[in-house]
């Protein structure tokens, strides 16, 4: 009953006073009832589908997981704000936690605010098999970009459960924190975040360390976290692609080769305010004429070079940002991304010489702060990506190698465990918006081969 409740009002048309009203009930019946009845709403089909096993992953059950956690953060455009820290990542984090709990699973938090999940294996002398995602989301984001890899994992866990499947090694999900703001918690894993990081602030208005603590971390401790590939056996994610190679190829699996890198920086224009009325046109200092110039220059001189790097300013502010005011100072943001790292270091290069021409052009005076969220980029483990592609293969999915233009919590790990990574496709290429989907069907062909890939790396010595 409770499911048909929530499916009904997953699907009302939202006006803003219905909205309101309606994730209070939701919120008020998931707390009281569903969790509860959980179990009971589930029936796992069972078929024959490989050699290798004989029981499946629930699509169905995925697809409910997936919209039970689209409205933690839901907002009224259809997007999601479950921006890292914020209260609907707390709530969300705390209805992951006792579902994995209720599972028999032992859920720990670390003190960089990752949640972990983990399994026993067979043998405690093995090194746990990683495997997860992020839950946390840009602002007016979409419901699949991380929530796939999460859920996913956790229905890899439910199904060797409910079959009574036992791995050699232990299994460990990790929900990484804050992704999307600064790659956080993986950084943390890999040992590559400092006081600066901490002190970062992020979409949530909380720091770093503010936030983690409201996760149930600890910054005093986080450089703790850090673990060597002493501590991990393997890491996998699934991820939905993020682009528009699969959807537009119908092809069902991505096997990641590499991520790329990404830097990103504050960029200060300084000038002076004036009166926008009284300064005649020749005697400004504008801040934001000098951004706008500076914007056609990023994308001129991104494309102006061979090969497939991007860069984007995708946030600006004016002040004091009034219409009757010259601005005195804009900041704006600059990223570049690329999976060769000299190649963002050659396009900043040329990028901050120009800046320095604007300036002089505009009496204005640019500053660059690199911003400590920067991941560098990776290559994924070519074992682990023949593991993927026999694995797809024998289910019967069509499959391409590809490298992934989007940052993952992946390319961390990849720096301490050999790492892979699985892609389902994204309906029109379309992400970081509220119209980002991918469909059940290819969402649980990823889930299928993220299985098998774990069993396969339960049996696969990396010396
Ligand atoms: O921005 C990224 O590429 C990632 O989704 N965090
Ligand atoms: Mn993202
Ligand atoms: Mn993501």
């Amino acid at each position: 009953m409770f499911k048909h409740i929530e499916s009904i009002i997953y699907y009302l048309d939202f006006s803003i006073s219905t909205f309101q009203l309606t994730m209070r009930l939701i919120f008020f019946l998931k707390n009281t009832f569903i969790l509860h009845f959980t179990f009971s709403l589930f029936v796992l089909p069972t078929s024959s589908w490989s050699q290798q096993t004989s029981f499946k992953i629930d699509e169905e059950r995925i697809e409910l997981q997936l919209k039970r956690l689209s409205l933690f953060g839901m907002n009224e455009k259809g997007g999601n704000d479950r921006v890292a820290f914020s209260d609907y990542d707390l709530e969300a984090r705390a209805y992951l936690t006792t579902y994995l709990t209720e599972l028999g699973l032992d859920v720990t938090v670390d003190a960089a605010g990752n949640l972990l999940a983990r399994k026993a294996g067979k043998n405690p002398d093995l090194k746990p098999i990683a495997f997860g995602s992020h839950i946390d989301a840009v602002p007016n984001g979409g419901h699949y970009d991380g929530d796939v890899g999460v859920i996913g994992a956790i229905e890899v866990l439910e199904t060797l459960i409910e079959n009574k499947i036992e791995t050699a090694h232990p299994l460990e999900l990790i929900i990484f924190s804050n992704e999307e703001g600064a790659i956080f918690g993986s950084r943390a894993i890999a040992g590559k975040i400092d006081e600066e990081t901490l002190e970062g602030k992020t979409a949530s208005g909380y720091t770093n360390g503010e936030g983690i603590l409201r996760l149930g971390g600890n910054p005093e401790k986080v450089m703790e976290v850090k673990r060597t590939q002493d501590d991990l056996h393997a890491f996998l994610e699934l991820h939905i692609e993020q682009g528009n190679i699969l959807h537009k190829n119908k092809i069902d699996i991505g096997v990641v080769e590499g991520i790329v890198g990404l830097n990103w920086w504050d960029v200060e224009i300084t000038g002076k305010t004036n009166h926008a009325g009284t300064t005649p046109m020749n005697d400004r200092q504008d801040a934001m004429l000098a951004a706008a110039q500076f914007v056609l220059a990023v994308n001129d001189i991104v494309t102006e070079m061979e090969g497939a790097q991007v860069g984007t300013v995708g946030r600006i502010n004016a002040f004091p940002g009034a219409p009757n005011v010259i601005p005195g100072k804009v900041v704006a943001s600059l990223e570049l991304r690329d999976l060769d790292a000299e190649k963002i270091t050659l396009l900043f290069n040329q990028i901050s010489k120009k800046a320095i021409a604007i300036g002089e052009e505009t009496n204005t005076e640019f500053t660059f702060i690199p911003l400590d969220a920067t991941a560098a980029p990776a290559l994924t483990d070519t074992r682990i990506q023949e593991i993927i592609r026999q694995n797809a293969a024998q289910l019967g999915y069509t499959h391409k190698t590809m490298p992934s233009g989007a940052g993952h919590d992946a390319q961390d790990m990849a720096v301490i465990t050999p790492t892979g990574m699985i892609f389902v496709p994204s309906v029109n290429g379309i992400s970081h918006a509220p119209d980002e989907y991918s469909s059940p069907e290819a969402i649980a062909k990823g889930v299928n081969v993220l299985l098998l890939s774990i069993l396969s790396l339960d049996t696969t010595d990396f010396k």
